[in-house]
């Protein structure tokens, strides 16, 4: 069986790959991934600067069963945008990736319009673009003091979106993915508009636009210490955004709302709660065309892309399917 896919004019030889935040920092961790069997390599969100993140604690661990979810508030600590676009690293990660031309996707998380759109300056003005596979722009950041959700923000949001699918960095490199990464929304009306501010950027529509990814964490999430009676986390008055398994239905509904709106030109990831092969097969059932793992990476290491791709392809073939097209998108509403 066949797990590969196009994710917007990549190939991914697997459909399971990382997803921007746990391991994704230094260059150690991204090389790891790039041995790994995850179909692609994505970055920690970049800012312009290097960023040290929000004061500790500020990551927690939720148990349900064998299973684990998270909270976490860590503020976007990142090496700075030079650190994941140097030509050594691109370097490095082709020489280490397995199998040879895995895709390598950049995160970048400015905290402005005017931070995102430098960024895509300082990328079409290096060489190392071209050995980048994809920008995946993340609008969905819950745990930044004193900077709202831009994803949350229509009006800010369609002039984000407008503004970085625009940059002239994405005509002069036609293979240039562009993605977004998304936060989980909670009603059919705002699916509605926001795929109605998506679709006009569209390939088919002239646009640039190739991938949204559903989602990020659930904000505003807090935990709390009853022996202590204090948050768990210290940043942010405690607040920090859900991951994991208690926010895959979320995650799998907003793949299927997405899937559903958007204009087949655009791919949707799926993005919370894989731990199994399982996880990736409901999400893909849901439409998803790959599959980014967060939590449970951070929790059980670059192995876990392995782990999950084999129970993925063993699952496939008790079902008698060949290729995730035999199922994508296939889900049935009960009768
Ligand atoms: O670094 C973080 O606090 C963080 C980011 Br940038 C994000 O996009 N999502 C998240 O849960 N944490």
């Amino acid at each position: 069986v066949d797990i590969g896919c196009h994710l917007a004019g990549l190939h991914l030889s697997s459909c399971i790959l990382n997803a921007s935040g746990p391991r994704t920092n230094t260059e150690q961790q991204l090389l790891e991934i790039a041995r790994s069997s995850a179909g692609a390599v994505c970055s920690k969100s970049a800012t312009l600067e290097e960023r040290s993140g929000n004061d500790q604690p500020r990551y927690t661990e939720i148990q349900l069963g064998d299973r684990t979810s998270s909270i976490n508030s860590e503020g976007l600590p990142n090496k700075g945008f030079a650190a994941y676009t140097e030509a050594s690293l691109l370097r490095r990660l082709r020489e280490s990736a397995e199998p040879a031309g895995k895709p390598y996707i950049l995160s970048i998380s400015g905290l402005s319009l005017q931070e995102n759109l430098r960024m895509l300056d300082l990328l079409l003005e290096s060489g190392s673009v071209e050995h980048l596979s994809a920008v995946e722009v993340n609008v969905a950041c819950p745990n930044v003091p004193g900077k709202p959700l831009v994803g949350y923000d229509f009006p800010q949001f369609e002039a984000v979106l407008k503004e970085i699918s625009a940059h002239p960095v994405f005509t002069a490199n036609p293979t240039l993915a562009l993605g977004f990464k998304l936060p989980p929304y909670l009603d059919a009306p705002l699916f509605d508009a926001v795929a109605g501010m998506l679709n006009p950027l569209a390939k088919s529509k002239g646009g640039v636009l190739g991938y949204v990814v559903c989602c990020n964490t659930l904000g505003s999430a807090l935990a709390v210490d009853v022996e202590t009676e204090t948050t768990v986390l210290h940043p942010k008055g405690g607040f920090g955004g859900l991951g994991g398994p208690v926010v895959r239905y979320l995650a799998m509904g907003n793949v299927s709302h997405f899937r559903s709106r958007l204009d087949e030109s655009i791919h949707v990831v799926g993005c919370g709660g894989v731990c199994t092969g399982e996880d990736a097969f409901a999400h893909i059932l849901c439409g998803a065309t790959a599959v980014q793992v967060a939590t449970q990476h951070r929790v059980e290491g670059p192995t876990c892309f392995y782990r999950i791709a084999e129970e993925l392809k063993d699952l496939m073939r008790r079902k008698g399917y060949k290729r995730l097209e035999d199922f994508r998108g296939k889900l049935k509403v009960r009768g």
